[in-house]
């Protein structure tokens, strides 16, 4: 299996991120890439390669032009105040405030465009997430040129950025690009597997009212995790959308067990949806460890989770998403992928 990872993940590194009334160091950082590339590469998965260059038009067809253009230019504008830390939002239009007028000022647009206050936007943050959009769509076209499987090893991860928002450590979505870009490629259906803890509110949302992508989560119950305001079973998608979302909400403490008998209906409902591609939002913060989840999974349990998506016989392409016990996340998804090219 080919993996696709650019060093320009290291360009992002937020300093602090808003968690339970406190700032704190950001969970997602560097190091966790560079334990997941250590371990593909011992794992002898297969080559590791640059990605491709894409041109804005690629991010466009996910992400709404205003939006596009707040990520390229929110920097220079902080940076204009005089400010050398990380841009964060502190205010949100929440309800019964306007959200048609985006506004002028960088305070205003970091909370117009953002869900939360966890994304930090550095010098270098545009660069980073537009390089690793440039990984999940360079995988993208290996699986439309006929590879029966990538790794797009993306940082910062993606899957609760919206067409218009940022929010939980994303900012473009790379596996709903990935899932655009295949759809534009020649796949007629494409489905997406999100097997990270939280549920994937901006993917779910790019696709909620299309019948092309099927979405479907396995993560922890949105009445008490992260994101709180999406991923609840009764959504079913909409419009020509309906019945190609699925939800499958857990309760904290879900074990091996209890998530595969989730993964089954999952994948059930994706092999009757017969896609020509499917795209793996893999985040491995359900491990036992994991310092902001609580689901307990162990190592054999991810191996098992590549071995049951490697019985959808589906040209797969996995983009990484969250995994926050750093010395683990490697080996963890090192058994997804291993356990997916040995099945
Ligand atoms: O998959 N999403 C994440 O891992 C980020 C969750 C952020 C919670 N503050
Ligand atoms: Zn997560």
């Amino acid at each position: 299996m080919l993996t696709i990872y650019s060093d320009d993940h290291r360009l992002h590194h937020g300093a602090a991120e808003l968690y339970r009334g406190k700032l704190v160091r950001c969970f997602e950082m560097p190091a966790r890439a560079d334990q997941v590339l250590d371990r593909v590469r011992a794992s002898g998965l297969g080559p590791v390669i640059a990605p491709d260059r894409f041109d804005r038009a690629a991010l466009a067809r996910v992400h709404a032009d205003d939006y596009l253009t707040f990520l390229e230019t929110a920097w220079d504008e902080w940076a204009a105040l005089g400010e050398t830390g990380d841009a964060l939002p502190y205010v949100w239009p929440a309800n019964d405030l306007r959200r048609d007028v985006p506004p002028a000022h960088i305070d205003g647009k970091l909370g117009f465009y953002a869900i939360d206050a966890a994304v930090p936007i550095t010098a270098g943050t545009w660069a980073a997430v537009r390089s690793a959009a440039d990984c999940a769509l360079t995988g993208a076209r290996h699986l439309a040129g006929g590879a029966a499987s990538a790794f797009a090893l993306c940082r910062p991860p993606g899957h609760h950025a919206g067409a218009r928002a940022m929010g939980g450590f994303c900012y473009l979505n790379n596996a709903a690009i990935a899932a655009q870009s295949l759809r534009d490629h020649g796949a007629a259906r494409v489905a997406v597997l999100d097997v990270d803890y939280h549920h994937g509110n901006g993917t779910q949302s790019i696709f909620y009212d299309r019948g092309d992508v099927f979405f479907a989560s396995l993560h922890g119950d949105p009445s008490v995790e992260y994101p709180f305001f999406l991923g609840y079973a009764d959504e079913c998608g909409i419009g020509a959308g309906l019945g190609a979302n699925l939800n499958l909400p857990l309760p904290w403490g879900t074990d091996g067990a209890q998530y595969r008998a989730a993964l089954d209906h999952a994948i059930g409902a994706i092999g009757a949806f017969a896609p020509d591609s499917v795209v793996v939002s893999l985040g491995v913060d359900t491990f036992a460890e994991d310092p902001i989840s609580h689901f307990k999974l162990f190592g054999p349990d991810f191996a098992a989770i590549g071995q049951r998506i490697a019985t959808l016989g589906r040209p797969t392409l996995f983009v990484l998403e969250g995994g926050y016990a750093v010395a683990d996340i490697g080996v963890n998804v090192a058994h997804v992928l291993t356990g997916f090219a040995g099945g």
